[in-house]
């Protein structure tokens, strides 16, 4: 019998949309972070106003559903190297501390050569809290490149700290001592797009903080095709060597479907930043299209079984 696992939306609409008395959030909001602590859902998503420029705000929930927000966000731009926006956050708890990964686009841009993005650069960045509200800044992974999608493990690896980024077109793995200093000799390509499989052949990069389980790291993750469509996949990683890719099943999980997934600011997208499990399910938070955010979910055991065993 032949293991397949398509993630469940919840019901049919978004759970959260843009915000329209909101100045900085009437746009789109979207790529939301979600972690579970104290018994809550906490989530901080992207948000997109007036002016375009992504802010980072905050939610909290006890059902995961059902959602209050902070009227005011709780990271925005503060110079040249984010004034255009502080996007895709990713939140991990680890040994007591929150951080917070996110890309920062700015007007400047310090690497060799042309500018990676139109008018300025990206910065992979890390940022640090006790409160989830308030973050420090503590500075990117790497500088000067087109690089993304990064997430820090949630402890660490043989005595160091471990994430994951997105060197296009592949998935990298990175080691720190410090959260600060990662150094380029110990970065590794892990995978990359599949030429021959179709929804992952041009781009692939990682999704929510990885998942352990006893069988190894299981790691949501996102690709696009030529036609630009988003599409959601899973890979299994070694517990105590996540640079090796045990399994990596061919088919992806989920892929745009409703109206407000195939149409929006960015058409035929689902993006997610998480994937937080709570009793045994996987909430997988999702924007739809760069514009609103959605929710599906499955069983870890059927993850974990379709991971395993899915050609
Ligand atoms: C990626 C990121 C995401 C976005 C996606 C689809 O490069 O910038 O924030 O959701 O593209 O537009």
């Amino acid at each position: 019998m032949e293991i397949t696992v398509k993630l469940q939306r919840y019901g049919q609409t978004p759970i959260l949309l843009p915000d329209p008395a909101s100045d900085w959030e009437c746009t789109n909001i979207f790529n939301p972070s979600v972690i579970y602590h104290g018994g809550l859902f906490h989530m901080h998503y992207r948000a997109q106003g007036f002016d375009w420029i992504s802010r980072i705000g905050y939610a909290v929930s006890a059902d995961g559903v059902h959602w209050n927000r902070l009227r005011r966000p709780v990271l925005e731009p503060v110079d040249g190297s984010d004034a255009r926006g502080v996007e895709d956050p990713r939140v991990v708890e680890l040994e007591g501390v929150f951080y917070m990964t996110y890309t920062a686009y700015g007007r400047e841009f310090h690497g060799r050569g042309e500018p990676t993005h139109a008018g300025g650069g990206i910065l992979p960045m890390i940022a640090a809290s006790s409160n989830l509200i308030t973050w420090e800044r503590m500075g990117p992974l790497v500088r000067g490149e087109d690089n993304k999608d990064h997430v820090l493990f949630p402890r660490k690896i043989n005595g160091r700290y471990a994430a994951l980024h997105r060197r296009r077109p592949a998935v990298w793995l990175a080691w720190s001592d410090d959260l600060r200093t990662w150094p380029e000799a110990d970065m590794a390509p892990i995978y990359g797009p599949r030429a021959e499989n179709g929804w992952d052949s041009v781009s692939v990069g990682n999704n929510g903080t990885p998942i352990e389980t006893p069988q190894g790291w299981l790691q949501v993750n996102h690709a696009y095709d030529q036609d630009h469509v988003y599409r959601l996949g899973v890979a299994l990683l070694d517990l105590d060597d996540p640079t090796r890719v045990m399994r990596r099943p061919a088919a992806p999980i989920f892929w745009p479907e409703e109206m407000w997934e195939l149409r929006g600011d960015v058409p035929n997208v689902v993006f997610s930043n998480a994937n937080p499990v709570v009793d045994g399910t996987v909430y997988v938070y999702y924007g739809g299209a760069d514009h609103v955010i959605g929710l599906a979910t499955c069983r870890l055991d059927d993850l974990l079984a379709y991971a395993l065993h899915a050609p």
